[in-house]
């Protein structure tokens, strides 16, 4: 599909996408595709109060009946798959498999919010006071602010809004600075999903805040927006969480990773393989999930090891359009100047390194195309603690589980982790108390590329947030506890006696 025809499908108009000061480049060539209009610091301000407006509608309206909107929306996201996978590959550069995967991730959380819609579940609580019920109502928040990064440009705005809109929410999308084209289809995308649903969706339900840093800024420090949904590096996460912290909101932060395999003498090297070579080298080492440290047995590391850099080294590289195509290029000169620098420190450190270089610089003056380097780290040498966006792999060999799982975890971030393993007893280890410390534990797959249906983010300078599946749509609900009394007394709480007689 060319330029034309996905601004075609996705009804993106000139006036959208052109006309404004903030130039959008796709990494492929480096080429401009869109020069889209910034929000003013009163233009944001003014959305927020609309948000606010909208809320106060929306959550009257059933949650059931706020399910449908979602059901309508994930259906036109089925009808514009192709069209939105290929805008994401475009202006992120990931390649088009992983701009459909990332498409077919918001229809899953479509689905499983609409069900949700109707399963905002609160407990009934035994109360010790006779004839007293207890019982826990989850109510609507306000405007939820989501912030999201160029590498997932669109799954994760629908993880959020699937759910904040069926908990009954208004939703504030700031959208990286990078990606702003597939965050304008997606609300023209929301508002064709609006008018589906009819009358009952108030304007302003969804809205996006064009901008930068500032533009940001001003949302988390906004006390009417009392959740803030932020997804980026660990840096941006600190300003935001103490930010949000100082006005007492709610953050959700799903920040760096520093994502481990770990193989074990027993595990299938053939899955093995498979595994670390999508986690390390898919998305251009760019998801917040790459596999980005190898921990391998000395039983198994000259079975494995070498496999992996003959791999490496035929990887195809280049435009993510390109089917043929498994690795795209990286988003920018920036990212590039840091893989370099990465690598130029993994020299120091001893580090033995394959790969890494610039690749179809002739072809693509503009455009940062890497091979994926592996860096095989001799004996005892410093482990990794910095997580850098690009496909560098460090590879350590180990003899004991229980060191490789320590080292697994000593570094400062926690989102996500695999062992390869068919001993039972290996697996259970890592999945338990004293296995991996991060939000996310595999055995026998790799470590990025999750599922909707869990509960997705991880611990320490990941940030702690959880969003999508399993329960992490009450981070959009304010919980109410409320005790009633059916009887004619009135009993206090804990066997507290009061004696009121003086005032009959
Ligand atoms: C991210 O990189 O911010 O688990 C999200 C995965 C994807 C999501 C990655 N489902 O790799």
């Amino acid at each position: 599909m060319d330029i034309k025809e996905i601004f075609k499908q996705l009804d993106l108009q000139d006036t959208d996408i052109n006309g404004g000061t903030l130039a959008v480049f796709s990494p492929t060539d480096g080429a401009r595709i869109g020069q889209v209009k910034i929000d003013s610091s009163a233009a944001i301000d003014s959305k927020i109060d609309q948000a606010q407006v909208a809320f106060k509608e929306w959550r009257n309206v059933p949650a059931p009946r706020r399910g449908e909107l979602v059901r309508i929306l994930g259906n036109i996201l089925r009808d514009k798959k192709e069209a939105l996978g290929s805008l994401v590959s475009l202006e992120c550069g990931k390649i088009y498999q992983e701009g459909l995967g990332e498409v077919q991730e918001m229809i899953d959380i479509c689905d499983f919010a609409v069900g949700q819609a109707r399963q905002l579940y609160g407990l009934t609580i035994a109360s010790e006071r006779p004839s007293h019920k207890m019982r826990e109502y989850w109510q609507p928040m306000g405007p939820i602010g989501v912030i999201s990064a160029f590498n997932f440009p669109v799954a994760v705005w629908a993880w959020n809004t699937a759910l904040a809109v069926v908990c009954g929410n208004s939703v504030l999308w700031k959208p990286s600075e990078k990606t702003p084209l597939t965050a304008i289809a997606c609300q023209k995308i929301f508002a064709q999903a609006v008018a589906e649903f009819g009358d009952d969706a108030p304007e302003y339900l969804s809205q996006i805040i064009i901008g930068e840093r500032e533009a940001g800024e001003q949302l988390v420090a906004s006390t009417k927006v009392p959740v803030i949904s932020a997804t980026g590096s660990s840096a941006m996460g600190r300003l935001v969480g103490t930010q949000v912290a100082k006005r007492f909101g709610r953050s959700l932060l799903e920040l760096g990773g520093n994502n481990a395999i770990i193989v074990a003498p027993t595990a299938d090297l053939s899955i093995a393989f498979q595994g670390i070579l999508f986690g390390a080298v898919g998305t251009c080492g760019q998801r917040c999930t790459s596999t980005r440290r190898i921990f391998v047995h000395a039983d198994v590391y000259d079975q494995l090891v070498p496999k992996l850099k003959r791999a490496y080294a035929q990887v195809k590289i280049g435009d993510p359009l390109d089917e043929s195509i498994l690795v795209g290029p990286l988003v920018d000169k920036d990212a590039f100047n840091n893989m370099q620098a990465a690598l130029v420190l993994a020299k120091k450190n001893g580090g033995d390194i394959i790969g890494g270089e610039r690749v179809l610089e002739d072809k693509y003056p503009a455009g940062y195309y890497v091979q994926p380097a592996i860096v095989e780290m001799q004996g005892d040498v410093d482990n990794v603690r910095e997580e850098t966006f690009a496909p560098i792999l460090y590879v350590f060999k180990y003899t004991d589980l229980e060191e490789a799982i320590h080292r697994q975890n000593d570094v400062p971030q926690g989102l996500s982790s695999a062992i390869f393993t068919r001993d039972v007893l290996e697996a259970e280890i890592f999945t338990s108390e004293s296995g991996s410390d991060c939000g996310i534990a595999n055995v026998n797959i790799g470590t990025s590329g999750a599922e909707i249906g869990g509960a997705f983010g991880g611990e320490k300078e990941t940030g702690g947030g959880r969003e999508s599946g399993s329960d992490a749509w009450k981070v959009y609900m304010r919980r109410m506890t409320s005790t009633l009394n059916y009887s004619k007394e009135l009993p206090l709480a804990q066997g507290i006696k009061l004696d009121l007689s003086d005032f009959d």
